[in-house]
């Protein structure tokens, strides 16, 4: 008889997210949100700007998440969270983890200015940009997280994006904060371990998640898990740490990188790219990682 092969559970059991949501299958967004909150537990506090997050959570009195959660504005993540911990710490409560969650849109693009002067201010929050690439909410339009050739409904197959994705974490990096870190949902344990660690560092700590949308990306609802894995293993979404805007810490490193190609294939947004334009963003991939390997430790 064939050995059942046995599955190790190393990330805690209790689900601080139930079913029920209303995301759609294959979400990367969901993944990211269970597993932060498996390592912060249920003395958190999830502020949520407008994103797909603010609706699959579900409709009021309902809600997907064992933890409060404060709806804010569009581009007020940062100072929302601000504000909260500040009232937190009025009535005596230093503990409970504050955390701005947000898109892509409401991150690299309309939040960035709450961001970075919490940031400057190194308020003592954790910001998470679950990063799916684009304005899914509002129906797949690009943002400045948008990579090079991707199709959106704003760049359109005879325009694709024709500029490549903003470093979010090299501008976070500029603002000397205590801790920022790249995660994936293909690698829960390393997102678990890097959220365990923020969770005990003071001021503002950011998160940079690789979040795939099958709906956004066209991609099949079950390939989110292998196109983070891929992301990670081809060096176009690297694991790393950066301690105080300085040390940086490489969490997976490749020996072998995979083709790039082998991410973009598995993709509809990407379908109508030339051999040429794919090696273009093989080029830029090789030259971003041999220039974080020159940073790393
Ligand atoms: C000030 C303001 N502008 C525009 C909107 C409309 N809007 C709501 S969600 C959203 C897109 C959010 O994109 P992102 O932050 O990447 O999150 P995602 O939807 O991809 O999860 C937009 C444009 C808004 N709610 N408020
Ligand atoms: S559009 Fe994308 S990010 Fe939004 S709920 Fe659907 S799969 Fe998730
Ligand atoms: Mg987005």
């Amino acid at each position: 008889m064939k050995k059942e092969k046995k599955m190790t559970l190393t990330l805690p059991a209790e689900e601080l997210m139930s079913c029920g949501h209303l995301a759609c299958q294959g979400c990367g967004a969901t993944l990211a949100m269970r597993y932060m909150l498996k390592a912060l537990g249920r003395k958190t506090v999830v502020c949520i700007p407008a994103c797909c997050w603010s609706v699959i959570d579900g409709p009021y009195p309902y809600s997907s998440l064992d933890t409060p959660i404060y709806h804010c504005a569009f581009e007020t993540a940062a100072s929302t969270a601000t504000g909260v911990k500040a009232g937190l710490e009025m009535v005596g409560d230093t503990e409970t983890t504050v955390v701005a969650w947000a898109g892509d849109g409401g991150t690299f693009d309309i939040g960035i200015q709450a961001l970075s002067g919490a940031a400057e201010r190194n308020d003592d929050i954790i910001y998470v940009c679950y990063d799916n690439e684009a304005y899914m909410n509002t129906g797949i339009q690009r943002s400045s997280a948008t990579p090079y050739g991707a199709w959106t409904t704003t760049t359109p197959v005879k325009h694709f994006k024709d500029r490549p994705k903003k470093d979010i974490v090299a501008i976070m990096a500029a603002h000397r904060i205590p801790y920022i870190a790249t995660a994936s949902v293909a690698y829960p344990e390393d997102m678990f371990k890097k959220m365990k660690k923020a969770r005990e560092i003071k001021g503002t700590r950011f998160f940079h998640v690789f979040a795939p949308c099958p709906t956004g990306w066209k991609s099949r609802p079950d390939d989110s898990v292998k196109l983070a894995r891929l992301a990670v293993q081809t060096g176009l979404f690297p694991l790393y740490e950066i301690f105080d805007g300085e040390r940086t810490v490489i969490n997976i490193k490749l020996k072998d990188k995979k083709p790039v190609a082998d991410y973009i294939r598995l993709q509809g947004r990407f379908r109508h790219l030339k051999e040429t334009e794919v090696a273009a963003i093989q080029a830029e991939v090789d030259a971003l990682w041999e220039r974080l390997l020159k940073r790393a430790e």
